[in-house]
């Protein structure tokens, strides 16, 4: 299994190791290579690239025995009225050659995996988006980015609302929607779980239409009580359904990868890591354990007291 995590949660806690107050992205790499079964390392673009050496980043990623899994586009204020539904022609164009710039960071390090966000291309009130307009400017924006880098796989993570009151592309269904609309055979969709929480699907179920639809590429997992992106720690609140999840996983063979989308802020960053990738391996070995067929069984019969005798025997029942 491949493991990656946020980069930005191992600024917190700098008491705990003695650093500096302004970390360089190498010395958040160097931080994470302290956690035991993580695997790839996930950067932002452009953030974690200003006045930093890109050779140096490429040699501490290496350095640490990590692999570069992809970029995360970031896009800062100047985009608060939207990223690719800018109404403003020269902001628009302005995101859209960042997106090509963070393609061609993410070749120079090795990794294969865009991921796009727009926290701005959204609305807050009625009649302050004219969608038929966005929803073009969208479609042709990520043509733009996405045909003309076929070596390059982008993936479009979805998120309900926050910074936006309403983000454009919200939910599971529109997400595959538009990447239908778009027709490029390089983008997929990044499940985030607090984001699916948010928006009240069920976690395993956009799995399993992202997976119908083949466009599934990677997990942010994290958990959370649902009205906020809360990216609390694996399992901490909804058990069940990252259990549910994690059967889906298998059962669609998933190999991408699995970056924790989490906020510690109290906790050591190091520690809390460990234990997110602790939980995933344990609840995925429970599955095993108990078996891919056995658990189908139990689907087939649509009995919610054999589900219940699972999550006992989950938490110790013999
Ligand atoms: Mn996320």
């Amino acid at each position: 299994m491949k493991f990656s995590s946020r980069i930005n949660s191992f600024r917190s806690r700098p008491d705990l190791y003695q650093s500096q107050n302004t970390m360089t992205t190498c010395d958040l790499i160097n931080r994470m290579g302290q956690v035991e079964g993580l695997t790839h390392i996930e950067l932002n673009y452009p953030e974690h690239f200003i006045n930093q050496d890109k050779q140096a980043i490429k040699k501490c990623i290496e350095d640490n025995n990590l692999k570069m899994g992809g970029i995360a586009l970031r896009y800062n204020k100047e985009f608060i009225d939207g990223e690719f539904t800018n109404p403003n022609e020269t902001i628009r164009e302005k995101a859209i050659q960042i997106t090509l710039d963070a393609v061609d960071m993410c070749r120079f390090l090795g990794g294969n995996t865009v991921t796009l966000w727009f926290g701005y291309d959204g609305y807050d009130y009625c009649f302050q988006q004219d969608y038929f307009c966005a929803y073009e400017l969208l479609v042709d924006a990520l043509r733009r980015v996405t045909l003309p880098n076929p070596d390059m796989q982008f993936s479009f993570e979805y998120k309900p609302y926050e910074p936006r009151t309403f983000s454009f592309i919200g939910d599971c269904a529109a997400t595959l929607l538009l990447i239908e609309k778009v027709g490029s055979p390089n983008l997929g969709v990044t499940l985030d779980f607090c984001h699916m929480i948010m928006k009240k699907e069920n976690p395993a179920f956009s799995l399993f239409l992202t997976s119908m639809q083949k466009r599934l590429v990677g997990f942010h997992l994290n958990d959370g009580y649902g009205y906020c992106d809360d990216g609390l720690m694996l399992g901490s609140v909804h058990l069940m359904q990252t259990l549910e999840y994690i059967y889906y996983a298998k059962r669609v063979n998933f190999s991408g990868l699995i970056y924790f989308d989490t906020f510690p802020t109290r906790e050591d960053p190091v520690a809390e890591c460990t234990q997110n990738i602790r939980m995933y391996q344990k609840i995925s070995r429970f599955i095993d354990q108990i078996g891919m067929d056995n658990i189908a069984d139990i689907i087939r019969h649509q009995d919610a007291i054999k589900v219940q005798k699972l999550l006992m025997t989950l938490i110790g029942d013999k």
